[in-house]
């Protein structure tokens, strides 16, 4: 009885919260949104800050909000060259998954997903975080061969992943085609039912707002332009806005830490190509899994929205244009009709690049680096989305103490000179 009203009372709670939502949101509307409170501040830049973050994208603001939150620093901003959740942050297809070869990126990206699994709540802001299962598919004995082995190893730590049957596969998307008379026939997959998507901008969003409530001045329309250092330490940053004294810096520039860095003076082992993605017309719901086939070099998954959110592979040279070559799309299209016959009448929307910076074992680097006081967090290529909170946090970590933790030890520069590389390459969710 007592169970029957207290649920009687939440419907009710429920039903009037919508209420006020829904006339808060008509009021808004007529009033031209006039009264619409800010979700984070717009402040002053300040001459001097404890730590200055560069880079406002999902990391940036993570770390920034880690370092409030769980490190007790004060007096930090993030700045950012242009808007915050601009870079690849705004521009990825979010998917979010930890099934990776070595143990070292089971760390970091498992770290992660458990983050994931509570980010709204922890945020306070739907993330709209969705574990529908992320499906690979293989095309060859061989893939198949090296996909099982690669699930063995998921498991060994912990990981939730299995290797499914073609009719499996049917089952679970029942759009797909599974005629083995196909170019690239589906003859199997590995599915991490954990895995899934978030809304971009919401977790830019909810990390901004999260931070900004807890003191940490973000400033958009500011580039940095390079460092002051003295006797090999940092001691402040340059800026369009002018000089900011700071103890420490971390840089979270996803797709110019190559230029970042030499602006401090050094070099990184980095890449940075540009890579798309794009969107249909928006359908009714024909798919309810995210499915990728890393051999012909397509992913699909549909949004909340009713788009298709399609992605190919890198293009294949260098460069900081936020816009990739034809042929890459017109390729994946051309897979992505012969695996979804349906989607052949569909029309495209849009389709836009992010320059993704990637390192020649395909891991990130988290680091100290030759000055001191001075860190980068970087080389995340096409995958660093799904690691925006454990990115953030580790990274918090070892700004506040100056040492890496566990997790993020093993992405130190110095693995590029002691040869302990983390060959993630078959993992990476496209070619690169
Ligand atoms: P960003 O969001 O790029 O933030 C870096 C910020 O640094 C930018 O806002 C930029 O303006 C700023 N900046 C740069 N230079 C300066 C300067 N001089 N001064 C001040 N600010 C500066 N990952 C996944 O896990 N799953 C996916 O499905 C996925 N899909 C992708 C699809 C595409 C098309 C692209 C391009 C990437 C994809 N990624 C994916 C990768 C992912 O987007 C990135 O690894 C991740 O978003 C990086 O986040 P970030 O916060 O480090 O970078
Ligand atoms: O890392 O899973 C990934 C991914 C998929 C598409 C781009 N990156």
């Amino acid at each position: 009885m007592i169970e029957k009203r207290e649920k009687a009372k939440s419907r009710t709670s429920t039903h009037k919260e919508n209420k006020y939502s829904l006339f808060s949101l008509a009021k808004n509307a007529v009033s031209k949104h006039k009264n619409w409170s800010q979700a984070w501040r717009s402040p002053e830049l300040k001459p001097e800050y404890d730590i200055v973050v560069i880079g406002a994208g999902g990391h940036g603001l993570a770390t920034a909000y880690y370092l409030a939150k769980e490190h007790g620093s004060k007096n930090i901003a993030v700045i950012d060259k242009g808007w915050l959740g601009g870079g690849n942050t705004g521009r990825n297809t979010t998917i979010i998954r930890s099934n990776y070869m070595w143990d070292e990126s089971a760390g970091i990206y498992e770290h992660s997903l458990k983050l994931w699994e509570t980010l709204s709540h922890e945020l306070n802001f739907n993330t709209m975080f969705s574990q529908r299962g992320v499906l690979t598919l293989a095309h060859t004995e061989h893939e198949l061969k090296e996909m099982t082995r690669r699930v063995e190893a998921i498991r060994l730590n912990g990981i939730d992943s299995e290797v499914l049957s073609p009719r499996a596969i049917k089952q679970i998307v029942p759009i797909i085609d599974i005629n083995p008379q196909l170019r690239y026939p589906v003859m199997g997959g590995f599915i991490q039912r954990r895995g899934g998507t978030a809304r971009h901008d919401a977790v830019a969003w909810g990390y901004a707002r999260a931070a900004d409530q807890l003191g940490v001045d973000i400033i958009q329309n500011c580039e940095v332009t390079g460092f002051n250092i003295k006797k090999g330490a940092i001691t402040g940053v340059k800026t369009v806005k002018g000089e900011i004294k700071a103890n420490k810096v971390g840089c979270v520039v996803a797709g110019h830490a190559g230029v970042v860095a030499e602006m401090a003076g050094f070099r990184l082992p980095i890449d940075s190509r540009p890579l798309q993605a794009l969107v249909s017309e928006p359908i009714k719901p024909i798919l309810d899994t995210v499915i990728m086939s890393n051999s012909v070099h397509m992913y699909v998954s549909q949004s909340d929205k009713g788009e298709l959110v399609l992605g190919a592979g890198a293009d294949s040279y260098n460069s900081y244009s936020q816009r990739g070559s034809l042929n890459i799309i017109e390729g994946m299209l051309a897979a992505a009709v012969e695996l979804f016959p349906v989607f052949s009448r569909l029309r495209m929307l849009r389709s836009w690049g992010g320059i993704v910076d990637t390192c020649p074992d395909a891991s990130p680097i988290i680091s100290k680096t030759p000055v001191k006081n001075l860190y980068f967090n970087c080389g995340w290529g096409t995958g660093g989305f799904k690691a925006t909170p454990g990115s953030g946090h580790v990274f918090a970590d070892l700004i506040a103490k100056d040492e890496p933790n566990s997790i993020a030890a093993p992405f130190s520069l110095d693995r590029f000179v002691g040869g302990y590389l983390i060959d993630e390459h078959g993992a990476a969710g496209v070619a690169h």
